[in-house]
């Protein structure tokens, strides 16, 4: 190690996170990703971010795509993240991101990105047609995270893999460079209930904010009265629920909806079997429906205030974006100097 060197991280326990800002955001991501953030803040350094860069690989509407930033922003408050301990900011304000994203594109693999599951599921049949920041998006990702030097990444389990590619690029660029430890090998956390929340028209896909069917989806936004009439409409099966957690294999939209309660309530599949045995969607459905609006329902109300207040969620974001360049910045000098680009020697 030459004297310049940077040592390895060995700083406090440090979160990153993000959310894309590419539409209305829904049960999933909540379940998935936002609940977890909000005991964090108090173990832990917390950089939470609105995926902004991210949410252009697909076509979003300039129109709205600031709007869509400070509703992720707004989520984030209203599901209990504190500004002032937590550095909520959008992905595009912190340059570094995309500083680091390039040096990473040069140390990732072309091999390791072609085993991606999430862009061979979202390019379909016709990946030529996809934007190559649709293609290299978890190489951003890992910049996201190792730009803070982030210890762990609270996340959904469809996150899994890119997690992995995060720890194969850290790896790899601390071999190459010569400096042992530099980036942490980042640990997701993905375990817990709601860490894969599913469609409600098909549960063998994913709840996603692209889904065509806004039925699909329960949205943060949405009112108690749409709430109800989406579990309500909710495909199921016409068998009552089981007795034992292992009844619901091959039954997916059943195994979801348990599964939505589950997390919802903080019980166990079992704990919520054990109260609805025998019992058909007739009664199971509109527990559900209650249980949802009594939880989704403040948040969606305060997120409402929130988003009536864009100059003071604006002043939130800036403050976020330069504490947390504050933060990122000096990683990306080091990172420069591994990398022995030029610097003036003055
Ligand atoms: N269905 C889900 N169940 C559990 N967690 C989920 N997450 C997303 N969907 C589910 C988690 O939410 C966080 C933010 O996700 P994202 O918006 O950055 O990207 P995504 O995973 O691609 O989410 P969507 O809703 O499917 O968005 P689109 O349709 O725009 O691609 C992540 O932690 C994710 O795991």
């Amino acid at each position: 190690m030459t004297q310049s060197t940077p040592a390895a991280y060995q700083g406090p326990m440090r979160v990153v996170s993000g959310v894309q800002a590419s539409g209305a955001l829904h049960l999933g991501n909540y379940l998935g990703a936002l609940r977890k953030f909000v005991p964090l803040q108090d173990e832990a350094q917390c950089f939470i971010f609105v995926a902004d860069l991210h949410a252009i690989t697909v076509w979003q509407d300039p129109a709205i795509l600031a709007a869509q930033t400070r509703e992720v922003a707004a989520a984030y408050i209203a599901c209990g993240l504190d500004p002032k301990r937590a550095v909520i900011f959008p992905q595009s304000a912190v340059r570094a991101h995309l500083d680091l994203a390039w040096i990473f594109n040069c140390v990732a693999r072309i091999g390791w990105l072609d085993r991606m599951t999430q862009f061979k599921e979202k390019s379909g049949k016709h990946k030529e047609r996809e934007s190559v920041g649709l293609y290299t998006y978890p190489v951003l990702q890992a910049a996201d995270i190792l730009v803070y030097q982030a210890t762990h990444v609270p996340v959904g389990e469809d996150q899994k893999q890119h997690l992995e590619l995060t720890r194969d690029i850290a790896a790899k660029f601390n071999n190459d460079f010569g400096a042992p430890g530099f980036f942490p090998l980042t640990e997701a956390l993905i375990e817990g209930p709601g860490a894969r929340i599913m469609s409600l028209r098909d549960g063998r896909s994913k709840m996603s904010k692209s889904d065509p069917s806004d039925y699909s989806r329960i949205n943060l936004l949405d009112d108690a009265d749409t709430v109800a009439q989406k579990v309500r409409k909710a495909r199921t099966d016409p068998e009552p629920l089981p007795e034992t957690v292992e009844g619901l294999a091959e039954r997916p939209e059943a195994d979801n909806l348990v599964g939505i309660y589950a997390a919802l309530s903080g019980q166990a599949k079992a704990e919520v079997l054990a109260r609805y045995a025998g019992q058909g969607f007739g009664t199971f459905k509109p527990a559900l429906a209650d249980l949802a609006v009594a939880v989704l329902g403040p948040i969606g109300t305060e997120m409402r205030r929130l988003i009536g207040d864009p100059a003071e969620l604006d002043r939130i974001l800036l403050d976020g974006a330069r504490r947390a360049a504050e933060t990122a910045e000096p990683v990306v000098e080091a990172t420069k100097r591994l990398v022995g680009f030029w610097q003036a020697e003055v």
